[in-house]
């Protein structure tokens, strides 16, 4: 394989599935039990405020009982020990990168660890439920909402994003089914620019065809894998 210099890596709930952590389209997973539009558009929201702030409360507080999987320790080793450039965005709003050793994520929908204030904008960490209404920690208005990006809310930090994907030489896709945009483009953008694009997911994502190798099977043993070899073993 030609000198790896510069990797972006893409996350999706895949990663965070043998943690314990549902995904969003496996059988009996998020939204099986809930429609998006109902609790992840601003428009459920608006509609039903009580029923999206207990959805995402549920889900933060559930983090107290998961831990990182090989797949994310391994990420945080490739942080540690790979000499070039490495970005990692994830699509996940767990804290699974962090507490698997990754310093550095790009949330590109948001966290559960953070909450956002309708009234002043500000975003503070928040750990707790947010159903009581809690006075935002900057302005004291009762306006904290969940700091995650619902569909339809332009997703963070995508100029930093579609950036290294233009000068990466190598663009890694893991545990997502490549079913919402824009992160389901990102394989798109990096192919444009000359990367090789490499997928490690349980089974083909809907842009399967679209990456140079695809290698099937858990990103807790697919990853380390893969991590050992980028690092030369
Ligand atoms: C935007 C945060 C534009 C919240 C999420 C038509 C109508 C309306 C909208 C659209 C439309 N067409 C396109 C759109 C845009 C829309 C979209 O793409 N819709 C889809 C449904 C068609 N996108 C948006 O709205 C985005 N915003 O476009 O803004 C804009 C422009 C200008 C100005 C303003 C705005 C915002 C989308 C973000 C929504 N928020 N999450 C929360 O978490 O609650 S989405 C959520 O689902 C995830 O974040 C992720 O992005 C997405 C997909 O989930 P995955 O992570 O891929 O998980 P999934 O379950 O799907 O797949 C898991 C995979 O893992 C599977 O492949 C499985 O095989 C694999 N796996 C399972 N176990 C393992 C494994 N792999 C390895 N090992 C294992 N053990």
């Amino acid at each position: 394989m030609a000198e790896i210099k510069r990797i972006v890596i893409l996350t999706g709930a895949g990663i965070s599935a043998e943690s314990g952590i549902d995904t969003f389209r496996s059988a009996g997973g998020l939204w099986e039990q809930h429609r998006v539009e109902d609790v992840a558009t601003p428009e459920g929201f608006a509609r039903n405020p009580d029923l999206v702030l207990n959805f995402y409360d549920m889900r933060r507080a559930a983090l107290a009982n998961v831990v990182p999987n090989p797949a994310h320790m391994a990420l945080a080793r490739l942080e540690r020990e790979f000499s070039g450039e490495l970005l990692l965005v994830t699509q996940n709003v767990d804290d699974l990168h962090e507490r698997g050793g990754s310093a550095r994520v790009l949330h590109m929908h948001g966290e559960l660890k953070s909450a956002l204030c309708t009234s002043c904008e500000t975003r503070s960490p928040w750990f707790g439920p947010l159903i009581d209404r809690p006075p935002c920690p900057a302005c004291r208005a009762p306006t904290l909402r969940p700091d995650v990006v619902w569909f339809g809310e332009m997703p963070y930090q995508m100029g930093r994003i579609y950036q290294a994907l233009e000068a990466c030489d190598l663009f890694v896709s893991i545990g997502t089914s490549g079913a919402v945009y824009p992160a389901a483009g990102f394989v798109q953008e990096a192919r444009a620019n000359g990367a090789r694009c490499l997928e490690l997911n349980l089974e083909p994502s809907e842009g399967s065809h679209l990456f140079d190798e695809s290698r099937h099977g858990p990103a807790s043993v697919l990853v380390p894998q893969w991590v050992e070899e980028v690092l030369g073993g």
